[in-house]
């Protein structure tokens, strides 16, 4: 390995994400019929396309889009009426646990699982109280959580369960995809995602019978003109979001494909580094490739992945801690009793080693080499 000081930074700003964009053209030939159209929002003509398109895609009965992942999953803790406590995980983006916020629930944090970094199914019952309404977990890097057992939990004490599958689109455990597990999930379509539309997100669920009630909580509650019949807010998609999502959306199978090699390179070249711990595939999972985590034992490695980060970051590479700090160590959840430190000794532990590097499909072999170099070469 050359010494740190011999490998020049990028001259670009290399970041962890960049967003897949669709032809230009192709875009403003898409535009030119929302002008015409002069509809730009409340579920016209592409919403209503993209819907279509998605339900499709990710191969669930039920689907209704909105304007970002953290409405919908707002929404979605709402149409099921959920109150009380929730157990979820301290390991993810705060809009996971604001969500219950929100909804004036107070979270319930369950340790993970060393291997998955979700949450830990054989820590949830010692967790359940008289006040527990339901499991929220979330697919962390698109790794599934362990779906089955954490049902069976749910279904011997009567929970809802819900996934906030923002990292999860695409992903099916075997041939069932991953938005058909629990009563609902969400995804997000930010643009650092596999799929996006600018901002937005989407909700899948199985029960016919929440979707009027998740599409009149989308709109403020609005029946009609005469009568709006529950606190709604405002979640929709608005029409260029709607259209720049079709045109990701015949991107993401190439986008995957890329992803997925240069995740393959990634491996190899940081394979059998000691103190450097990669994700392994599961058999019967189709993963998307999404994010590209590496974890740093500061022990084995001799730096810890705060310095790996700092040195990446003289090179001009953002890579980020995603997720770093735990929510339970936010100022605003730290006082639950379940945030105790003692409680998530797991999550402090990947928590302080996890490593998101750049990932995307634009990415090149050369630049895979060469932030592969400058972690070697970080213990200098
Ligand atoms: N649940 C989970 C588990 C989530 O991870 C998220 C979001 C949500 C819920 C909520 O879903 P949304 O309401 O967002 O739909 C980013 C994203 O903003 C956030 O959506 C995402 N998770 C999270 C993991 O990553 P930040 O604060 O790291 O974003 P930012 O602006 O620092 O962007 C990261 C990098 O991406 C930048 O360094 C450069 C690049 N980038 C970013 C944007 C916005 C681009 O190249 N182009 C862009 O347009 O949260």
């Amino acid at each position: 390995m050359p010494p740190i000081r011999d490998i020049p930074a990028f001259a670009e700003p290399v970041y962890v994400s960049k967003p897949v964009m669709p032809n230009l053209e192709d875009y403003v030939g898409g535009l030119t019929r929302v002008w015409e159209s002069r509809w730009l929002s409340n579920s016209g003509n592409e919403h209503k396309k993209l819907e279509e398109q998605l339900l499709a895609y990710l191969q669930t009965p039920h689907l209704s889009i909105f304007n970002n992942g953290t409405t919908a999953l707002t929404v979605a803790i709402h149409s099921l009426r959920l109150q009380g406590e929730v157990i979820t995980t301290p390991f993810s983006f705060p809009a996971t646990t604001h969500a219950l916020a929100w909804n004036g629930i107070d979270p319930v944090f369950c340790d993970i699982d060393d291997s998955s970094m979700n949450i830990d199914p054989g820590r949830i019952e010692e967790l359940i109280t008289s006040r527990t309404t339901a499991i929220l977990g979330v697919h962390v890097y698109g790794v599934p959580c362990e779906v089955e057992k954490i049902q069976a939990i749910a279904d011997r004490h009567g929970l809802r369960v819900i996934y906030d599958a923002a990292h999860a689109f695409g992903v099916g455990i075997g041939e069932t995809s991953i938005g058909n597990y629990g009563d609902i999930s969400m995804f997000s379509f930010h643009p650092t995602k596999l799929f996006h539309s600018a901002e937005g997100g989407a909700l899948t669920y199985r029960d016919e019978n929440l979707r009027d009630r998740i599409n009149l909580l989308r709109n403020f509650g609005i029946k009609n003109e005469h009568e709006v019949i529950m606190p709604g807010i405002n979640g929709k998609m608005n029409e260029l979001s709607a259209l720049m999502g079709q045109h990701v959306l015949v991107l993401v199978d190439q986008e995957k494909a890329k992803r997925k090699k240069i995740r393959e390179q990634y491996q190899s070249e940081l394979k059998g580094v000691e103190g450097l711990r990669l994700q392994q595939r599961c058999s019967d999972v189709q993963t998307n490739d999404q994010y590209m985590v590496v974890r740093i034992d500061s022990d084995e490695f001799g730096v810890s992945r705060d310095k790996v980060y700092d040195v990446l970051r003289e090179h001009n590479v953002y890579s980020r801690k995603y997720f770093y700090p735990l929510i339970s160590d936010y100022p605003c959840y730290r006082q639950l009793a379940t945030a105790d430190p003692g409680n998530l000794p797991m999550a402090a532990k990947v928590s302080s080693q996890v490593l998101c590097l750049p990932c995307y499909g634009d990415l090149q072999c050369e630049d895979v080499s060469k932030i592969c170099a400058i972690i070697k070469s970080s213990r200098d």
